[in-house]
């Protein structure tokens, strides 16, 4: 089946283990997907949705137990606990394999064992790095032809490269108290059992292209990142390409389609990736960026003709959704989709409009590749992936955060994205609305020890001359009555416009103790109906209550130790010192 030895041995190996009933090698092939389509349809793993209007849309319905990532059974397992570091569960290796491999053994009796060779990146790409999923849900396999380069080619790339990831899937028996997602970077390996969801589910993703690639980036000196890469061209046909870094199910797939204001004629927005970024230093001392998927698995609830019209045009054909309502008509439907009130909730049973309950599931997605967004980009199959201008982070913060603001330098920027601070949300099990550090957007993400990794961000100072500037965003503050002050989508174009005006140090801004806000007029307000005191409020910031914000942000940083950089404490104690007069003026005393 395949010439690279290794693989050949590994798959035997879990043949043994799990025993399943038949082994299927896949090709990626298109008739090899409708195959899988049509066995789904036969076992009730996928309902048929209506053809005449959603031709080649299916939708499954997970387990009701299993629908979001879940961060508490999710593991980094190396020697060292410390290399896991406390952003992490930890378990010892041999504790975690003796773990799962019991759950293992015997779990694939009576299914298929399939093999899923993958390729992250762009098929030739220096940068792409390629992974075999074994796994026993069709569902899964159906998934990861649409999100990444699936089949003979990467299997012909693994054999010439002669290393790959090794991931190991099975449903199990879906019970919470037996599943776990695994990692092991030292071994380069994944093993996740009792989850058929998403990020626990389609390897090549969170495991694979986050938790595993930050660990290998760290030590082959670039980064892998939760971050969309996106490109701008302005009227003049010039192109400038962000990178932005937001916890889940805050805004990255809406913000890597966005369509342009009215306003904004001949301005166009180019998609090149909605979740996950590899980010290079080049030749030329810029960061370069490659999307390593070639699907969207995207949040669907929110999505519109109003915030999202890209991608509701997308998901008309070729769409697998998850846990979505359906219509009297067999559509697939969500809240904000239109004011049509579904026939059936998520979970198949009539909808009752009064109970009060959302029909979809507010994690529910759809998966679909990446080249049937209008906006796709043809950078994103680009080997060299894109230069970046600017990277953002931001977060979902009601209050305290402005609507954008630019760090000082570099290492004032890593400070800002490692105090990143959001509140949680459905993509992940657990309370949602509770506001937590997501450092990076990468707390559920990275695969080692955060003090480790910021000081990783900090040392490409030393090793590329042209870094892109660093930018803080918040689309999410709202007012005393709860509403959202700033419109977002569309018109978050305005903001990326100062960003990209700062990379051409043409926008105008002021300096504060916590970075550079945009001047009164410096964001182009034309034809929006924001009013100037709500404008005022989101580009000004309150000094007692950042001065308490930094108090905490250096208590979430202790718990970090000796691995706690001592550049990003001196950021850390300048910004403490100019947000505090008083402690300002000491310091000048003492000096
Ligand atoms: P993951 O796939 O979980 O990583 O999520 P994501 O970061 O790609 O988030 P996505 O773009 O799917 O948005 C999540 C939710 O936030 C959706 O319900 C959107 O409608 C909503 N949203 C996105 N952008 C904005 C915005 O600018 N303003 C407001 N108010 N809501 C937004
Ligand atoms: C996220 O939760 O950040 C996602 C969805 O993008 S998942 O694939 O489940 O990680
Ligand atoms: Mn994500």
């Amino acid at each position: 089946m395949t010439k690279n030895r290794a693989l050949a041995e590994w798959v035997n190996e879990v043949v043994e283990l799990t025993q399943p009933d038949t082994i299927q090698w896949c090709d990626g092939s298109e008739q090899e997907y409708q195959t899988l389509i049509e066995e789904m349809l036969t076992t009730g793993e996928l309902v048929e949705l209506n053809q005449q209007t959603h031709p080649g849309c299916y939708l499954h319905r997970s387990d009701p137990t299993d629908v979001a990532r879940t961060e508490h059974l999710t593991y980094v397992c190396t020697a060292k606990s410390e290399d896991a570091g406390p952003n992490n569960q930890w378990m010892a290796p041999e504790e975690a394999h003796a773990k799962v491999d019991a759950l293992f053994e015997g779990a694939m009796r009576g299914r298929t064992l399939y093999v899923v060779p993958y390729c992250m990146g762009p098929i030739d790409s220096p940068f792409s790095r390629c992974g075999v999923e074994l796994t026993d849900s069709p569902y899964v396999v159906a998934n990861m032809r649409k999100m990444t380069r699936m089949g003979s080619e990467a299997l012909a790339r693994i054999e010439r490269d002669g290393s790959f990831v090794k991931g190991l899937h099975s449903l199990g028996d879906l019970h919470p108290e037996r599943r776990f997602i695994m990692h092991f970077p030292e071994e380069l390996a994944i093993k996740s059992i009792g989850s058929g969801y998403g990020g626990n589910a389609l390897l090549g993703k969170k495991c694979h292209a986050l938790r595993i690639a930050s660990w290998q980036a760290r030590q082959e000196g670039w980064l892998a990142e939760h971050m969309l890469i996106v490109g701008i061209e302005n009227p003049q046909g010039e192109v400038r390409y962000i990178a932005a870094a937001f916890p889940s199910a805050c805004g990255k797939t809406n913000m890597a389609m966005l369509i342009p204001p009215t306003q904004f004629e001949g301005y166009k927005i180019w998609t090149v990736g909605d979740d996950i970024a590899w980010l290079h230093v080049g030749h030329d001392g810029q960061l370069w960026a490659i999307n390593p998927e070639a699907g969207f698995f995207g949040v669907a609830p929110g999505t519109g003709v109003e915030t999202n019209p890209n991608a509701v045009e997308m998901l008309n054909r070729d769409t697998i959704f998850t846990n979505v309502a359906v219509t009297e008509d067999n559509q697939p439907w969500w809240e904000g989709l239109s004011n049509e009130i579904p026939k059936l909730d998520w979970t198949g049973k009539p909808y009752d409009a009064t109970s009060g309950k959302k029909a979809a599931h507010p994690n529910s997605r759809f998966t679909v590749a990446a080249n049937q967004c209008r906006s796709y980009s043809s950078m994103a199959e680009a080997d060299t992936g894109v230069p970046i201008s600017a990277i953002i982070f931001g977060g979902r913060r009601k209050s305290l955060a402005p609507l954008v603001y630019e760090a000082k330098s570099w290492a004032h920027g890593v400070m800002v994205g490692a105090s990143v601070a959001s509140e949680t949300t459905a993509a992940a099990v657990g309370k949602v609305g509770v506001v937590r550090r997501d450092p990076m957007a990468m707390k559920p993400f990275c695969g080692y020890n955060f003090g480790d990794y910021w000081g990783h961000w900090l040392s490409l100072e030393q090793r590329a001359a042209k870094l892109p500037k660093i930018f803080h965003v918040n689309w999410f503050r709202q007012n005393e009555a709860g509403h959202f002050l700033w419109p977002g989508f569309g018109e978050n174009l305005r903001v990326l416009q100062w960003v990209l005006a700062r990379c051409e140090e043409t926008g105008d801004a002021i300096e504060s103790p916590i970075g550079w806000l945009p001047d009164k007029n410096a964001i182009n307000t034309e034809g929006l109906a924001i009013s100037p005191n709500a404008m005022e409020q989101l580009v000004s910031i309150d000094i007692p209550a950042w001065q308490q914000e930094m108090q905490d942000i250096a208590g979430f940083f202790e718990q970090f130790n000796d691995r706690f950089p001592q550049q990003l404490k001196r950021e850390l104690d300048r910004v403490m010192g100019e947000l505090s007069p008083t402690a300002k003026k000491k310091a000048a005393n003492s000096a």
